[in-house]
């Protein structure tokens, strides 16, 4: 499904305009719908949002408020295909603009998935090895992972994960994101040398010797997040020199060094609590999407909050939520019409929910 370009009805509202008819639409539509704000949207789009908060919970959110017909998801296509089969056959899930899709889950496809589980079970049999996928990825996936006896996972939950999965085999593969994964297996203490292996889905074989395989524990997908790959050793080190005492808090998707020389890492939950429960005066650099450290940064004046890439860096994909879309998204709703509906195969969606529940079953 591709996004089809907005009526110039919408491209040309001014602001004013978009939000009367965007808070129009919402109202006519009352208990019949939910919004959802992603912590990565910007805040004209936030402002309408019933609930905010992770991928995860608001999905969970979007099952318990089993009343609403529609769910509109204001974040990217894995979240709303999480929303979608997390929730009841009768709602309705939406994402606003379909071209707003992550790239990190884009780096595992389905097909580059199978080829690198039957490379490897060639040489591991396949129960000694646990897939992990972290919940940036398709719903496909999710179903390969819940097939395979493997769990979904996310950023508050990976060490969890990660346990388990070595509890229940030899070896784990951990997709998409390279990163969260060489992390989480570090704080278990594992070398990142010694122990874990990248696997490129992009290199025959995946540029892995069969041999090498047998002797390391966590197989890791070559998958990243862009915005968090920004974030650098040179950056915490003029944030610390800029001001004495600052907190350098930053989101495990970033590489091994940077997360090793921040005082903290964690998910975006982690990181509203952490800086919601700080005390004024509080100085922090923070290593996450910009939308979400600007509304901290509003949301807590009596604290110096700023992020630690000085060039800041968006999330395009997020950013494709634009109030126009949300407009013309609503207005149909409204009318009856449902556009942009994100439905993942029931067959997809059973296998897909197997990984999601194991995983709740484990944290
Ligand atoms: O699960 C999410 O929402 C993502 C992508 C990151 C996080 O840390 O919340």
């Amino acid at each position: 499904m591709f996004q089809q370009p907005l009526p110039n009805e919408y491209t040309e509202l001014s602001d004013e305009d978009t939000s009367e008819r965007i808070g129009k639409a919402k109202s006519s539509l009352g208990r019949d719908l939910v919004i959802l704000g992603h912590h990565y949207q910007r805040d004209e789009i936030i402002r309408w949002a019933d609930f905010r908060g992770d991928s995860l919970k608001l999905s969970q959110l979007a099952a318990k408020n089993c009343g609403a017909r529609y769910i509109v998801f204001c974040g990217v296509h894995f979240m709303a295909e999480t929303a979608d089969i997390l929730t009841s056959d009768q709602q309705i899930v939406v994402l606003p603009n379909l071209a707003a899709g992550c790239s990190m889950a884009d780096m595992a496809s389905i097909h580059q998935l199978n080829h690198c589980w039957q490379t490897i079970t060639r040489h591991v049999p396949s129960e000694k090895i646990v897939p992990i996928t972290y919940v940036n990825s398709s719903a496909e996936v999710k179903a390969f992972v819940g097939r395979n006896g493997g769990a979904c996972c996310t950023s508050s939950n990976a060490r969890k994960v990660l346990e388990w999965a070595l509890t229940q085999g030899e070896k784990a593969l951990f997709l998409p994101d390279q990163h969260l994964g060489r992390n989480t297996a570090f704080q278990l203490g594992f070398d990142p040398d010694r122990d874990m292996l990248l696997w490129d889905p992009n290199q025959p074989m995946g540029g892995i010797a069969p041999d090498d395989y047998l002797s390391k524990k966590i197989l890791l997908w070559k998958g990243h997040c862009s915005v968090h790959g920004r974030f650098n050793l040179h950056q915490i080190e003029a944030a610390r020199k800029l001001h004495s005492g600052i907190k350098i808090i930053v989101h495990p998707e970033c590489t091994l060094d940077v997360v090793k020389a921040a005082d903290m890492a964690g998910s975006t939950e982690f990181i509203v609590k952490q800086i919601s429960q700080a005390s004024a005066g509080s100085s922090w650099a923070v290593g996450t999407e910009i939308n979400l450290v600007n509304r901290l940064a509003q949301e807590h004046p009596d604290q110096h909050i700023a992020c630690l890439d000085p060039i800041i860096c968006p999330c395009s994909t997020m950013y494709r939520i634009h109030p126009h879309f949300l407009c013309w998204a609503l207005e149909n709703l409204a009318q009856g019409k449902v556009v942009n509906r994100i439905q993942v195969s029931p067959k997809i969606a059973d296998d897909a929910r197997l990984s999601l529940e194991r995983m709740l079953s484990i944290v």
